[in-house]
C-alpha cells in the first residue's frame, strides 16, 4: 500500500494543495505538534484556508521529541483526521507544511520565527511547558529557564519555550522587523496573559535582552490573546492506522482522531492580517476569561477526578469510568454541588446544559480516552482545574468535600503508581509528571495512614500554597477524604457510596 503523500493523495488533497490551488507559503510556526494541536488549530486553519484562501501553512517545532516529524515530513506534512462518532468522518489535513525538531533544526527554527512571512506562533506545550510557578508567573529558578537565561547570545539553543520565542522577539527586533503574535492554546487560566507575562518577565532577566530597554519597552505591544480550546482527543492507536488504511487505501503513519464536538474561543485582539478562523467556526469574543474559566471547571476537573478515582478502581477509559454508577454519579454530584457554583455565568450560555452536554460527550462510546492519559502531568493540572474552585469555594464557605476527595484520589493514585513500580519494575506504567521524582519520594515515606501521610504531601509547598495548607476546613476534609480512600488502595472494597452519603446539600 502507498504511503500517504502529495503524489498519492491526488483528489483527496484539500483544494489549496491541488494541482490548480493556491500553494499557500508558511505563515505560522506551531510549538509542540501533539494529536490535539492537529485535530483543533490545524483543523481550523485548514478549514481557513480552504475557504479563503491565505499563506497560513504551519511549520510545527516539537520542543523535544523527533516522532511526529519522523512519521510526517514523509508524509509532506499530510495526515487523516477522524472524527469518531457512531460513523467516524475522516479528511485530510493539509496545513502543516514541515514539521522540525528544536534540539536538531535550531538555527531553522529561528529561521522561521524571523522570516518576515511568519506572523504567528501558536502553541500546545502543555501547562508544564510555561515553566510557572504555583502563583502562574515565570518560574526563575526552572532548570530550563535558569540555564536559558544565562545563554551569550540569542541564537545560542534555548531549552524552554519561553526561551526560544524571547529570542525570536529579539532577532525581529533586531531586523526592524514586526513583534510576532503568540497565542497559547493550552488548558490553562488566563494563558494569552500568563504567556505575555513570562516572556517579559524572561527578557527582563536574561543576560542578553536585560539592557537593551527599546526591546523590553516594545514587548509591552506583544499580541498573546487569551483563548479557550477544546476537543476530546484520545492518543493515536494502531486501530486507527488501521481504519485509516482501509478507508483512503493510503498508509498513514500517523493519523489523528478526536470527537466531532470541537471548539475555539479567542480573544478578539489579533492583527487585521490573521487567516479567515472566524469563517470557520472560531469565535471571536471581547472576554475569554468566564470560557475557560467554564470549560476548566466543567471538562477537565472532573475529567481529572475520573481519571484517579478510576484508575484507583482500575478502570481503563472515561467511557467505562461514567459507566461506573458510583463514580459517574459522584462526578455528577461534585460538579452540580461544588463547582457549578463557582463558575461564572457565560453570555448565552446555560451552564447546567453545558455541563449536561460535556457529561455526554464523556459517555460517547465511540472515543476510547484513556484515563491513564489524562492522569499525566497532576501536580500541573490540579493548578488549574481543582485549586481554583477549591479556593473559591472556601472564600464563599461552600462545601469543599468531593473538591478534597478529588484531590485525596490523586495522592492516592501516586501511591498506586509507587506501589506498581514497585512490584513490576519497568514494566509498571509510569507516573507522567515534571515533579515525578519528589511525588514518588513523598509516596515512598507514606503509610495510607492520613495523621502520616496528609503532612508530607501538604508540605510540598511548590503545589499547595499557605493559603490551603492552613485551612483547615480543606484540611479536615482531605484528611478524611484520603483516609477513606486507603483501604481501597490496600485492595479492600471498591465502595464509593461513603462518599455519596457524606455530602452536605
Ligand atoms: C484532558 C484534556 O488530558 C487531559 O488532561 O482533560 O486533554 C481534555 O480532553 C481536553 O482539554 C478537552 O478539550
Amino acid at each position: 500500500m502507498n504511503r500517504l503523500s502529495l503524489s498519492t493523495a491526488g483528489a483527496l488533497l484539500p483544494v489549496y494543495l491541488q494541482p490548480q490551488g493556491d500553494n499557500p507559503q508558511i505563515g505560522i510556526v506551531h510549538l509542540g505538534p501533539g494529536a490535539f494541536f492537529r485535530g483543533h488549530q490545524a483543523f481550523y486553519t485548514d478549514a481557513a484556508m480552504a475557504k479563503a484562501g491565505g499563506d497560513w501553512r504551519i511549520c510545527a517545532v516539537s520542543m523535544r521529541s523527533k516522532d511526529v516529524a519522523e512519521a510526517l515530513n514523509p508524509q509532506d506534512g499530510l495526515y487523516a483526521l477522524a472524527q469518531m462518532e457512531q460513523d467516524s468522518h475522516l479528511s485530510l489535513i493539509g496545513s502543516i507544511a514541515e514539521v522540525l525538531v528544536a534540539p536538531l533544526d535550531y538555527l531553522k527554527v529561528q529561521a522561521r520565527l524571523t522570516a518576515p512571512s511568519c506572523k504567528y506562533v501558536t502553541m500546545t506545550i502543555t501547562e508544564k511547558g510555561y515553566c510557572l510557578n504555583n502563583s502562574g508567573e515565570l518560574d526563575l529558578t526552572h532548570a530550563d529557564i535558569a540555564a536559558d537565561l544565562q545563554l551569550p547570545d540569542a541564537v545560542s539553543q534555548a531549552k524552554s519555550a519561553i526561551g526560544l520565542l524571547t529570542q525570536a522577539l529579539w532577532l525581529r527586533h533586531q531586523a526592524g522587523l514586526p513583534l510576532l503574535t503568540l497565542m497559547s492554546c493550552d488548558n490553562l487560566t488566563d494563558n494569552g496573559h500568563k504567556l505575555k507575562a513570562a516572556v517579559r518577565c524572561f527578557a527582563a532577566n536574561a543576560t542578553v535582552f536585560a539592557k537593551d530597554v527599546d526591546f523590553l519597552l516594545q514587548l509591552t505591544e506583544l499580541i498573546c490573546p487569551c483563548s479557550m480550546v477544546d476537543s476530546i482527543t484520545p492518543a493515536t492507536d494502531d486501530a486507527l492506522r488501521n481504519l485509516v488504511a482501509t478507508r483512503l487505501g493510503l498508509q498513514d503513519a500517523w493519523p489523528v482522531k478526536r470527537e466531532a464536538f470541537c471548539q475555539w474561543v479567542v480573544e478578539d485582539i489579533l492583527p487585521a492580517d490573521q487567516p479567515a478562523w472566524r469563517d470557520v467556526g472560531v469565535v471571536f469574543t471581547k472576554d475569554v476569561t468566564a470560557f475557560e474559566k467554564a470549560k476548566l471547571r466543567l471538562l477537565n476537573a472532573p475529567h481529572s477526578t475520573l481519571a484517579y478515582l478510576g484508575s484507583l478502581l482500575g478502570i481503563e477509559t472515561v467511557f467505562d469510568a461514567m459507566a461506573h454508577p458510583q463514580l459517574s454519579q459522584l462526578v455528577r454530584q461534585l460538579v452540580e454541588s461544588e463547582i457549578l457554583p463557582s463558575v461564572p455565568l457565560v453570555d448565552g450560555l446555560n451552564l447546567a446544559q453545558y455541563s449536561e452536554d460535556i457529561f455526554r460527550r464523556f459517555e460517547n462510546p465511540s472515543v476510547r480516552h484513556l484515563l491513564a492519559q489524562i492522569a499525566w502531568d497532576g501536580s500541573q493540572k490540579l493548578q488549574m482545574r481543582l485549586l481554583p474552585v477549591l479556593r473559591d469555594n472556601l472564600a464563599d464557605g461552600r462545601s469543599v468535600q468531593l473538591l478534597a476527595l478529588a484531590i485525596a484520589s490523586w495522592l492516592q493514585f501516586i501511591r498506586l503508581r509507587a506501589a506498581q513500580a514497585a512490584e513490576l519494575g519497568e514494566q509498571a506504567p509510569a507516573l507522567v509528571d515534571p515533579l515525578a521524582p519528589l511525588l514518588l519520594a513523598t509516596a515512598a515515606q507514606c503509610t495510607g495512614d492520613a495523621r502520616i501521610d496528609v503532612p508530607l504531601w501538604l508540605a510540598l509547598d511548590s503545589i499547595f500554597s499557605t493559603d490551603l495548607v492552613t485551612h483547615t476546613a480543606f484540611v479536615s476534609a482531605l484528611w478524611q477524604a484520603y483516609q477513606q480512600l486507603s483501604p481501597i488502595l490496600a485492595g479492600g472494597p471498591t465502595d464509593l457510596s461513603q462518599f455519596l452519603s457524606g455530602v452536605d446539600a
